[in-house]
């Protein structure tokens, strides 16, 4: 599975503190141990507490590039703030994220095609997050008719149905679970599927057990990569034993360890 950690990121407390007093070695930790977890991109958002997002945005990718060679997910709903991180990245990266509206894909995907990067596309419109599965299928309808029409390879986008916390609407968890398994139907080669899912379990008190038992009923419906606390090792293990049980990977005795 391909797994973005979500560690660097502004609304956390260190995070947010070490971006303030310039403190690089604090996001260098950060950025090893995601990777050592084994962390396929590292998310990178700057939160809303900075000064200068720009300067930030452009501060974070230079300091977690110094540390590590993971590809980078550069993480903001302002184009500016990814344009600011794109100036700098300089190995493999992740856009995240356009919205799902035609006239903002038409401006992300030459951007993502012109650095050969991926994309994740929000299924949300101007009206907001849908509610219902249709609306949600409609709008990735519409991400993968322009991802043809802009000649992008399938392999590059991702589509987010946005997962919301549990306690918020206690319909949308299987509403996203319908998502999944319907989204693997709009094209062949199909495009990815993400959620951002520590979103899930925001403001309860079971957030490492609600994440990982969505995250194996998400696999189960076709999830293929997701926006994640890699350092949750269960979590990580989790995953790799839902892909196994999938006949992703071959079972042996120590299939842990050879995912990893
Ligand atoms: N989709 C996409 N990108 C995203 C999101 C998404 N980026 C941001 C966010 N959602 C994913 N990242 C996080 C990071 C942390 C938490 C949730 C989502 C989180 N934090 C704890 C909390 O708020 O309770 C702890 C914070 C703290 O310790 O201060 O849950 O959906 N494409």
């Amino acid at each position: 599975m391909i797994t973005i950690g979500e560690r660097i990121n502004g609304m956390f407390r260190d995070v947010k503190n070490a971006i303030k007093d310039k403190n690089a070695s604090v996001i260098q930790e950060i950025a090893k141990k995601q990777t050592e977890a084994g962390a396929t991109y590292l998310d990178i958002n700057v939160g809303t507490a900075a000064a200068d997002q720009l300067d930030a945005m452009r501060w974070l990718v230079e300091v977690t590039q110094e540390a590590v060679k993971t590809p980078l997910a550069l993480d903001s709903q302002k184009l500016e703030v990814i344009k600011a991180g794109l100036e700098v990245v300089k190995n493999e990266v992740m856009i995240n994220s356009a919205q799902g509206e035609p006239e903002a894909l038409d401006e992300y995907m030459p951007l993502a095609k012109e650095h050969n990067a991926a994309l994740i596309c929000l299924a949300m419109n101007k009206a907001g997050v849908p509610q219902n599965v249709d609306t949600r299928i409609e709008i990735a309808a519409t991400i993968v008719e322009k991802a043809i029409e802009h000649g992008m390879d399938m392999e590059k986008i991702f589509i987010d149905p946005i997962i919301l916390p549990v306690n918020v609407d206690q319909k949308q968890p299987a509403y996203m679970l319908e998502v999944f398994s319907q989204v693997k139907l709009l094209s062949d080669p199909p495009p990815h599927i993400t959620v951002g899912l520590s979103n899930f379990s925001q403001g309860t008190k079971e957030k490492s057990l609600l994440n990982r038992t969505m995250l194996i009923m998400a696999i189960a419906a076709g999830l293929d990569t997701a926006l994640m606390d890699v350092l949750d090792k269960d979590l990580m293990d989790t995953a790799i034993c839902a892909e196994m049980i999938l006949n992703k990977q071959i079972y042996s005795d120590s299939f842990l360890k050879a995912a990893r």
